[in-house]
């Protein structure tokens, strides 16, 4: 069954002005359409075609290129959207709030952490809030489409909140500024659907 790219959820210029109708119109349809088509492409036929994109990239060939980049843009993307809400964002609380002042000692040094994180990546890639088990939380950052859940990466553990820090991501309407697109970010960010993640993971 091949995968299908999944629907944002929310309209192209509902997260104006933080990320613009344009670049999430083209982010989607272009890039994400893309990763998935060619996703498609390099599992038909192969002993990948029926397994869920987390069975797939946990167990990845890291030599696998086609599976690699694909799979980890299809994925990363996927979560990418749902992390982002312009209406019903909810605010840090429960059990993911504990977590993340116990690594962090509060949520705004969490938000400088992550930015860090976000902002020194080179080049193109992710920056991740990931859980290991026992529920301890960790950032990092990965390059191209690269995510922790597959092997040998710099971290490990399950991706709940991410952030695409390739220029498409930005660069139509924040140019060279990337700071100022990972600030915005948090200006829209999904807490609910991060703290859901959170205890699904843990
Ligand atoms: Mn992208």
């Amino acid at each position: 069954m091949a995968f299908k790219l999944p629907e944002l959820g929310y309209a192209y210029d509902a997260l104006e002005p933080n990320i613009d109708a344009r670049t999430m119109e083209i982010h989607h349809t272009k890039h994400h359409n893309g990763y998935t088509s060619k996703l498609n492409a390099a599992i038909a036929g192969t002993d990948l075609e029926n397994k869920s994109i987390e069975d797939i990239l946990t167990n990845l060939d890291m030599s696998n290129g086609a599976v690699r980049n694909n799979g980890g843009g299809f994925y990363n993307h996927s979560l990418f959207w749902t992390v982002m809400n312009p209406n019903d964002r909810g605010y840090l609380s429960g059990d993911l709030k504990d977590a993340i002042e116990a690594a962090f000692g509060s949520k705004e040094a969490f938000i400088e952490a992550f930015s860090n994180a976000a902002a020194t990546q080179f080049g193109s890639g992710w920056a991740w809030l990931c859980v290991l088990p026992g529920g301890k939380v960790e950032i990092c950052a990965t390059p191209n489409q690269d995510n922790p859940l597959m092997p040998g990466v710099s971290c490990t553990g399950t991706p709940i909140l991410g952030l695409d820090v390739w220029e498409h991501a930005y660069y139509l309407n924040y140019q060279n500024r990337r700071p100022d697109y990972i600030d915005a970010f948090f200006n829209i960010v999904n807490w609910n659907e991060v703290e859901k993640r959170y205890a699904a993971a843990k």
